[in-house]
């Protein structure tokens, strides 16, 4: 696989296709990075952007990880203390889950997002656009209801660490392409470039296929979970014998979770992939890519109660790690 291929394999966008390329050509030394709001354990949504990092770090790329802890605070999410103190258990549940250590830099938000220049800067910003355009650029990453004047400085300090990081290549979940589009858009107001960005796609609800598999909501794997939890869960996910499920009876878009999980998740990470099965079944299937896996789920070969066992094996093995790392 070369460079571009593997930079770009599973990315839902990437802004631009030329600026990529760029960075193709020459990846050494170049950085990517993301950004995380603290939250403790890490989860699947977590898991998809460091799998992309992964890939990256296979590319030659050097790779940040902003530890969010100011973002969070001003997403709501508890007092800057708790923030900082659950920021710290992150960093190394990423080594777990297999960052390269050597190759890995952690930076807090709050170490350089409350100096002098980084303020001016962002005031600068906040004269460049408009409220309405901040909103928009947090619709999908914020729930409450009344928008919040820390809503609207979120994006444009999201938008500010991309110069201030140092970074040739902001790496997000599809919920995070409206910032970087603004991103794009302010940045040349203070002489800084626009931004490259890569996109990963958002899974399903695991256990309905519907909307975006989330940590607050529906059902979601997380590192704190047992191999039992993990085989429950998938045991009980929405499984239809389709890559393309019919939409909900109320008109509501469908994916099949578990095929995604397969795609983003283990694929990626596993060079093959077994199901195991009864002689009487057929015997184990061993597949190279998830192509295969899926045309075998959509023709009967593979019977979904056996995708979802191996899946819950190929899951556990990635969480194993730190889940022991969680146990100390
Ligand atoms: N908005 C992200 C957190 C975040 C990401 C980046 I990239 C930053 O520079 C700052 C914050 C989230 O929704 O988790």
């Amino acid at each position: 696989m070369d460079a571009y291929e593997r930079i770009t394999r599973n990315a839902a966008e990437v802004v631009t296709e030329e600026e990529i390329e760029a960075l193709a050509d020459d990846p050494d030394g170049k950085r990517a990075y993301v950004g995380y709001e603290p939250s403790g354990v890490l989860h699947i949504g977590h898991m998809l952007t460091a799998n992309k990092l992964i890939d990256l770090q296979e590319a030659g790329f050097e790779v940040t990880v902003l530890l969010a802890d100011v973002h969070a605070y001003l997403n709501d999410k508890g007092s800057f203390e708790e923030i900082r103190h659950t920021a710290e258990r992150m960093r190394d549940q990423f080594i777990a889950y297999g960052l390269d250590e050597s190759n890995t830099q952690f930076v807090l938000g709050s170490d350089f997002q409350l100096d002098d220049d980084y303020t001016l800067d962002l005031h600068s910003l906040e004269l460049e656009t408009t409220l309405a355009r901040a909103e928009r650029a947090m619709a999908e990453i914020t729930s409450g209801d009344s928008v919040k004047v820390s809503q609207a400085v979120y994006p444009l300090m999201q938008a500010l660490d991309i110069p201030y990081l140092g970074v040739d290549l902001a790496i997000g979940g599809m919920e995070q392409r409206k910032v970087h589009m603004l991103a794009r858009d302010v940045l040349p107001s203070i002489d800084r470039e626009p931004p490259t960005s890569l996109h990963t796609p958002l899974i399903a609800d695991l256990g309905t296929g519907r909307g975006k598999m989330s940590s607050s909501a529906g059902v979601t794997i997380s590192m704190e979970d047992s191999r039992d939890d993990i085989e429950s869960k998938v045991n009980d996910a929405y499984c239809p014998p389709t890559a393309d499920p019919e939409p909900t009876d109320d008109g509501e878009a469908r994916e099949n979770p578990v095929l995604q999980v397969f795609e983003y998740h283990v694929f990626p990470r596993f060079d093959a992939v077994t199901v195991e099965r009864p002689k009487e079944y057929g015997g184990d299937l061993a597949y190279e890519g998830y192509g295969a896996l899926e045309a075998d789920l959509e023709s009967g070969e593979l019977h979904p109660a056996d995708a979802k066992g191996a899946l819950a094996e190929y899951l556990d093995r990635l969480i194993a790690p730190g889940r022991e790392q969680l146990a100390e």
